[in-house]
């Protein structure tokens, strides 16, 4: 690779990533709790939605199923 290939692609691979974490830390796509985030807990990611709600004032993230709205987890700081 290039140089100009590592200063091109470098930030479509961050904003790629960016955009299949939608802006979960990876501890918060560690899907079943363990403790640990697998790279197949990583793409599962491709099945969720996000969206920001206000739970008594704290400006915090709802993570729903897309295959049936159902919640995986509320995330509030
Ligand atoms: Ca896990």
């Amino acid at each position: 690779m290039t140089i100009l290939g590592l200063v091109v692609g470098y930030p479509i691979v961050g904003i790629g990533l960016e955009t299949l974490g939608k802006g979960l830390s990876f501890s918060e796509m560690d899907w079943n709790g363990d403790g640990h985030t697998t790279v197949g807990e990583f793409f599962d990611t491709m099945n969720v939605g996000v969206s920001r709600v206000e739970i008594d004032g704290n400006a915090c993230r709802h993570v729903y199923a897309f295959k049936d709205g159902r919640p995986v987890k509320t995330l509030c700081p």
